[in-house]
């Protein structure tokens, strides 16, 4: 840990490395208690800056000796810092030798133990914990790496490229050297040696070369692992077929670790995962899991181009990687879903993170631009801001260029700056100029504004129908809200996607005025002011908008349409984004008005019989109708309010669920008998949108049993529970049982344990569920969070595994607001205590934690005193990492 006050870093204070580090040769005598580490580097200054310093990075590593050309030279150490004052001249080589320790490396950044070996993590800033270097995105260079370790306990030992050569060596050791022929920063570096097994594929791409393909787990999960190879191969298919971009390495592989503190990381050809993203067998992963690991797998592979290939000058341009990259990954598994309809539930899908996620970060105090302009710890601006509205940002690029244009935009962008380090200026750049006259290109500079300003920007919409001339006006406008640090906004270019429907839910043309007429019924509205008036000709009713279809831009739409016009939208609008989110908003706002209110909370029967005729629509699609079916959760409910009442909301919440369980009931049943899946588990679109849809109706079902003393449906999810074939429908059915506190829940859970015990992917969502369950309304609240507390004491839980952490203490304080916001502030008091003793073994987890309560100023009293209190202990801690300080100082500001 650094020493002193945290560092504020600027975006605007970039300047090009002092150093150039051309070539690097390491070589690793592992050992977990201490790690040598050997470095020669060849350096040549940069001759653009006035002679300074050599400062390399080193952090949590041990000095043994610096040489340069071979000989001694002068050096000191400041911390986080090794200093040459006067290096022999322009150009050098630099010797290093340094130790590190893998067993006490409890932050998992660097070279790190897990149970199946050691591991690296280097991105944003884990190489320097293993050697001294220029541990900047800019720098680029070639690696290559000797591996010396126990044969018999690291028996597979991997770094990136290419295998040049491997032996035996004396003391049962062995030997493995590595080359990587491609220039890269050290974000990208990676080592493994481990005890593992891989499934290999041979592969032959388009341009007919040849590719090993292999996926390394531990020896019990091979069996876990051929969703991944399928999916990392549609990966190298895809990104050919879409966006021409070939496999450039002749060796990939993938590697997956029990502890980890994100989902994935994209080193150059040697990927290393999360467990969770990578391990799937019917038996073992949900649905849910399966489409993660596609995703995932996907993301990293299309890194090897948006990032690895083109990568970040500064940490300030994250997005020009991630952003683009999950936009990627998006569009690929909405290739992979299927048809229009199976692309417009992961659009859903998509939306609905970015805005129960993202939205709330973009108001609140960790608020930032997508691309940022200051950080105190950059592990802090891995966020749903940098990835999915960056995303976004990219989705609107393509919106106002077209995809033909995208794709132009994206071969430019190669042609300019493969294999170099740079911004993302550069890319909105490479888009526009691939497409002269675009809207992008016109306004490049105000589209640019979506990277420049943090907050959400509001778009209000209202329409005029005059009758007499049969025209439509559409008045759009925009405004933004303060953020920190940004008091004033400028304008956005926001691409408008929409159409006009007559009140028999027919389509109306889109021609405006002075246009030839068209048979076109839908068509993309640029916004660029803060106000445009436009009318539309040839209108013979009055029409009702369905406006940023398929949400095409992110931000809050005020349309002002009534219920009645939403219940139009619902049942006829060709968008199904659309037609979900009518839905959504007509429960939403009932749940808003009930929350308001002390009358028992009802959805209007109007509601219910629309939501009754999506079940029963023979045209649509499962998936889509269990999307349409879920209420919008509790957390999002009280992002809508001002300040917020969590306990309210749940009482809402509840009661309309069952309100839902006992009028749909009829359909319900229809739901679960006429969606059961009777072939052979595929993770498809199709079957997995039939589980949801049965899961859903199962669980309110048992609901509703409950409710009313019925123990048939109890007994039925029981037994399916037990008889089940897979686990998204053994997890759905128990999931029934325990949301329904049904008392049957009990042995399934215990069951569930036993049968699972050795396997910790499934044993985090047995902790998640738990964690996840709703409070009891009346004499049995505050069951759940007892429970929780109960879990912390199990032998299983553990503070150490991140994915055991999240599974239990994260899903309670970002899933279960009822059962974390407590009158008695138990839940603040239990967050204080996990956030400070996480904080002093892994501050990135800490930090994330602490997160969980930065919305306090929206809580109603008695939370936000209470919640400002807590936060207010941990600010005061002298201890604290960078990264939690950060979060919650910003937080308390
Ligand atoms: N680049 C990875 C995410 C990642 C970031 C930081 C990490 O450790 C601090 C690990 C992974 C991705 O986008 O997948
Ligand atoms: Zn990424």
């Amino acid at each position: 840990m650094r020493e002193g006050p945290a560092l504020t870093i600027r975006r605007a204070d970039y300047t090009e490395p002092a150093y150039w580090i051309r070539n690097v040769e390491l070589t690793f005598d592992l050992d977990p208690a201490k790690t040598i580490v050997s470095s020669r580097l060849v350096i040549e200054r940069n001759l653009s800056l006035p002679p300074q310093p050599l400062k390399l990075h080193g952090e949590d590593i041990t000095l043994l000796r610096v040489q340069a050309n071979g000989e001694s030279v002068s050096f000191r150490q400041e911390p986080g810092l090794l200093v040459i004052d006067n290096p022999p001249g322009d150009n050098f080589t630099l010797d290093i030798r340094n130790t590190c320790c893998p067993d006490k490396n409890t932050q998992l950044s660097g070279l790190f133990s897990s149970d199946s070996g050691l591991f690296t993590q280097c991105e944003a800033e884990g190489f320097r914990r293993i050697t001294y270097f220029l541990d900047r995105p800019d720098v680029m260079a070639v690696y290559t790496v000797l591996l010396r370790a126990d044969k018999k306990r690291y028996p597979v030992l991997l770094s990136n490229g290419n295998l040049l050569e491997e032996g035996e060596l004396e003391g049962g050791r062995h030997y493995a050297k590595w080359h990587d022929p491609f220039r890269k920063p050290s974000y990208l570096f990676a080592v493994v040696a481990a005890d593992l097994v891989a499934r290999e594929q041979q592969i032959r791409t388009r341009s007919g070369r040849d590719h090993l393909l292999q996926v390394y787990v531990r020896r019990g999960d091979l069996d876990k692992t051929e969703h991944a190879m399928n999916s990392l191969i549609a990966s190298v298919v895809w990104d050919e077929a879409r966006f021409k971009l070939p496999l450039d390495l002749e060796r990939f592989m993938i590697v997956a670790v029990g502890d980890f503190n994100m989902g994935a990381m994209e080193n150059k050809g040697l990927n290393i995962f999360n467990t969770k993203f990578v391990l799937a067998s019917p038996a073992t992963a949900t649905d849910v899991d399966f489409a993660g690991v596609e995703s995932v797998v996907g993301h990293e592979y299309f890194h090897n181009w948006t990032g690895n290939r083109i990568t970040c000058r500064d940490w300030f341009q994250l997005s020009l990687k991630e952003g683009l990259t999950v936009f990627r990954d998006q569009e690929f598994s909405m290739d992979m879903a299927g048809g229009p309809s199976a692309k417009a539930v992961k659009r859903i899908e998509d939306v609905r993170g970015l805005r129960q996620v993202q939205f709330p970060e973009d108001a609140g105090p960790m608020a930032h631009p997508v691309r940022p302009d200051e950080y105190q710890a950059i592990n802090n601006f891995y966020t749903a801001t940098v990835y999915e509205k960056g995303a976004e940002v990219v989705r609107m690029m393509q919106t106002l260029v077209g995809r033909e244009g995208f794709e132009r935009g994206m071969t430019l962008y190669f042609q300019r700056h493969d294999g170099f380090a740079v911004t993302c200026d550069d890319f909105a750049q490479a888009i526009a100029d691939a497409n002269p006259g675009s809207m992008l290109s016109v306004r490049l500079d105000k589209f640019k504004n979506w990277y420049a300003q943090a907050g959400t920007p509001q778009l209000k919409a209202r329409g005029h129908y005059n009758a007499e001339q049969r025209s439509y006006t559409l008045t759009l406008a925009q405004t933004s809200q303060p953020s920190p640090g940004q008091a004033h906004k400028l304008p956005y270019v926001i691409p408008v996607q929409m159409g006009l429907l007559g009140p028999d839910g027919q389509a109306l043309p889109v021609q405006l005025e002075g246009e030839y007429p068209s048979s076109a019924t839908e068509r993309v509205l640029v916004l660029d002011e803060p106000s445009l008036s436009l009318t539309f000709v040839n209108i013979d009713v009055p029409p009702v908008p369905s406006l940023l279809r398929g949400f095409s831009a992110p931000v809050r739409l005020d349309d002002g349409l009534s219920n009645d016009e939403l219940l139009i939208l619902l049942k006829h609008d060709s968008d199904p984004f659309n037609r979900w989110e009518a839905g959504q908003r007509l429960v939403l706002s009932a749940m808003m008005a009930a929350t308001r209110s002390d009358a028992p909370p009802v959805l209007d029967a109007a509601i219910v019989e629309a939501l009754r005729s999506v079940l029963r629509d023979e045209t649509l699609d499962a998936a889509f109708k269990e999307l349409v079916l879920t209420l919008p959760n509790e957390r999002y409910v009280a992002e809508q309010f001002e300040v917020s009442d969590p306990q309210r909301i749940h009482v809402v919440h509840e009661a309309m669920r069952d309100q839902l369980a006992a009028e749909l009931h009829a359909d319900w049943l229809w739901a679960w008998d006429n969606h059961q899946v009777n072939e052979g588990y595929r993770p498809d679109a199709q079957q997995s949108g039939y589980r949801a849809l049965a899961n859903r109706a199962l669980a309110m079902l048992v609901r509703h049993a409950v409710a009313t003393g019925d123990e048939v449906w109890q007994g039925k999810a029981y037994g399916r529970f037990k008889t089940a074939g897979n686990m998204t429908e053994r997890l759905g059915a128990l999931q029934a049982l325990v949301e329904a506190h049904a008392a049957l829940a009990e042995p399934a859970l215990a069951r569930f344990y036993e049968m699972f015990k050795g396997e910790a992917l499934v044993i985090d969502k047995w902790f998640a569920l738990q964690a996840g369950a709703p409070e009891p309304i009346g004499p049995n609240a505050g069951r759940v969070f007892e429970r929780i507390q109960a879990l912390m004491k199990h032998p299983d839980f553990s503070l150490k595994n991140p994915n055991r952490a999240r599974s239990l203490i994260f899903t309670l304080m970002s899933a279960n607001p009822a059962a974390f916001h407590r009158a008695d502030a138990a839940g603040y008091a239990l967050w204080e205590s996990l956030v400070t003793d996480i904080d002093a073994a892994n501050p990135q987890l800490a930090s994330r934690l602490a997160r969980m309560m930065e919305r306090w100023r929206r809580l109603a009293e008695p939370w936000q005193s209470a919640a400002r209190d807590a936060l207010a202990r941990v600010a005061a801690q002298p201890n604290l990492s960078d990264d939690t300080r950060e979060v919650v100082s910003r937080a308390l500001e």
